[in-house]
């Protein structure tokens, strides 16, 4: 067997988080009295910029608001975390196949690791939020906003993850919904299986190895399995 660890992302793989996101960021502006708002078709256009931080600047820009500076967008930053981490309990679980995948990679020592966009904190909320059954504490590799400050479609949260890990990029596998993230693995010289998610059905995912709609169902009804991404090759 070539495969010995498999990668990750957050938001939209593991679980459909968006919409946490898009409610935190919104309850922030609110309370904030900026009177901003992202309705669910604004934000999927926002979602082409990846980074909280990065996507609250670009619609800054993108409306012509003047007079927020990096540290005022910090700080809408931090709050949006806090809020994200109150608000996910109630509305999240894991996508269909992916604990089974996580716990078959535990079975089989395949190792685990993450590659994010997201801030770190979020992904330990996330975990929370499920009830530990992402099984976190057993990733050998957590790489997210924080460390990276390049962003997807940027390799290099990729390069970092596989640098921890120690391990080549044919020795990996990449698991995304997003193009962004697609071409980050990609441009890691990672092999990279995409499923789409609700805010990512009308990505071009064509640069990914192989797509399907959700890990538990790979076109014949089969789960995603390790064999199944062992054998996945350009
Ligand atoms: C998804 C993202 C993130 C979240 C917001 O990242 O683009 O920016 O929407 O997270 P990925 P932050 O799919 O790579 O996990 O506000 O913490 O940046």
């Amino acid at each position: 067997m070539m495969l010995k660890a498999v990668i990750f992302d957050v938001d939209g793989t593991l679980a459909e988080t968006e919409e946490v996101h898009r409610e935190a960021f919104n309850v922030v502006f609110e309370q904030s009295g900026l009177g901003w708002y992202w309705s669910p078709e604004l934000y999927r256009e926002l979602l082409k910029v990846t980074g909280g931080k990065e996507r609250i600047r670009h619609f800054t820009r993108s409306e012509g608001i003047t007079g927020i500076s990096d540290e005022d967008i910090a700080s809408l930053h931090r709050l949006k975390t806090t809020h994200y981490a109150e608000l996910l309990p109630q509305s999240v679980e894991l996508r269909p196949g992916v604990e089974r995948l996580i716990d078959e990679c535990l079975s089989r020592s395949i190792r685990l690791a993450i590659a994010t966009t997201t801030t770190e904190a979020n992904v330990e909320a996330l975990d929370q939020a499920v009830g530990g059954a992402l099984k976190l504490s057993q990733f050998e590799a957590i790489v997210g906003g924080v460390t990276v400050p390049e962003k997807k479609p940027s390799p290099q949260v990729y390069e970092v993850a596989l640098a921890k890990l120690g391990l080549k990029p044919e020795e990996a596998i990449a698991i995304e919904d997003a193009r962004a993230g697609v071409l980050a693995a990609r441009g890691a010289g990672l092999r990279c299986l995409a499923s789409p998610s609700f805010y990512t059905v009308e990505h071009d995912l064509s640069k990914a190895t192989a797509i399907v709609d959700r890990l538990s169902d790979r076109g014949d009804g089969k789960p995603v399995t390790v064999d199944y991404l062992d054998l996945l090759s350009d």
